[in-house]
């Protein structure tokens, strides 16, 4: 009997090409976003009803989480892996001329929305020893002018992977937190209001990271065995390293 995935965020980027991988090895897929005709075009890529079911909420939204869970049917119910990746950044300007709606809106998702996910799946990813895959990001890890909320939201859910593991000592689940570095998608468009040139600049000359190469992490992790269990892992392309620390020095 197949395997059943259940991947938030997964009209683009890493939540996509998530799905695309663990189709090939032929897991059933429960694929979550607010966009219906992508999740719609997803599941006919991926092999039709039989294979993927699209449940198109908004993760902020706890009752429509909710009733979007309780809408699962049997042959989608009985989750092994939860890859919770839906998430954004929104400004990446220095905190005092951020827009605080933004910031608002990275805490209900980037938190509210993957906790409340977690803890409704929790009973059922018991039952299955499943795992537990958490999109965090180097923001979690390394403060960067402009990352303030968001790197505060990543850090949040790469503490919250660790304390999960803790609590589930004995259960046989698996928890881990992902976190790359410079990665090439969308979530560049929605963290800078769509600015296409800031998307060219950024990635320019850089061979980011891909959406698939952050998938292809993801499937290793859950094909290890069910004995190990990857804490956290890093992930960066070559072409990105540490910066030294600012100094700021008075003028005389
Ligand atoms: P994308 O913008 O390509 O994808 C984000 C996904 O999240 C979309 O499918 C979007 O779906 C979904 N999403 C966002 N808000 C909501 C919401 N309120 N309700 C439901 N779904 C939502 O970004 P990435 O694939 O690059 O990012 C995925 C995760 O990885 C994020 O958590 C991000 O913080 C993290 N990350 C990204 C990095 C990068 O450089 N790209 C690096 C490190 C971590 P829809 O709009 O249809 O609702
Ligand atoms: C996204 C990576 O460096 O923009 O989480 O914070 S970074």
């Amino acid at each position: 009997m197949s395997q059943t995935a259940f991947i938030t965020g997964a009209t683009s980027g890493f939540g996509k090409a998530v799905a695309q991988r663990f189709a090939r090895e032929g897991w059933s897929l429960v694929l979550t976003g607010r966009r219906k005709d992508r999740l719609d075009a997803l599941v006919e890529e991926l092999g039709g009803q039989e294979r993927a079911l699209a449940l198109c909420f908004d993760i902020r939204d706890e009752t429509e989480t909710r009733s979007a869970l309780a809408s699962l049917p049997a042959g989608f119910r009985d989750i092994d892996v939860l890859v919770n990746n839906a998430g954004l950044a929104l400004g990446n300007g220095p905190a005092q001329d951020c827009d605080l709606d933004h910031w608002k809106t990275m805490i209900d998702t980037n938190i509210t929305g993957l906790v409340t996910i977690t803890r409704l799946l929790l009973d059922t990813l018991i039952a299955r020893r499943g795992l537990v895959v958490n999109l965090a990001s180097i923001a979690s890890n390394w403060p960067y002018p402009g990352g303030n909320v968001y790197g505060g939201t990543k850090a949040f859910v790469r503490q919250f992977s660790l304390g999960l593991r803790s609590d589930l000592s004995g259960k046989g689940v698996r928890v881990t937190s992902i976190e790359p570095g410079l990665s090439e998608s969308e979530f560049t468009l929605v963290r800078t209001g769509g600015d296409k040139a800031a998307y060219d600049r950024l990635y320019a000359g850089a061979n980011p990271l891909q959406p698939e190469d952050i998938a292809e992490t993801i499937h290793w992790v859950a094909s290890l065995p069910p004995h190990v269990n990857i804490n956290s892992l890093e992930i960066m392309p070559v072409s990105q390293s540490w910066a030294p620390f600012q100094i700021h020095r008075e003028t005389t």
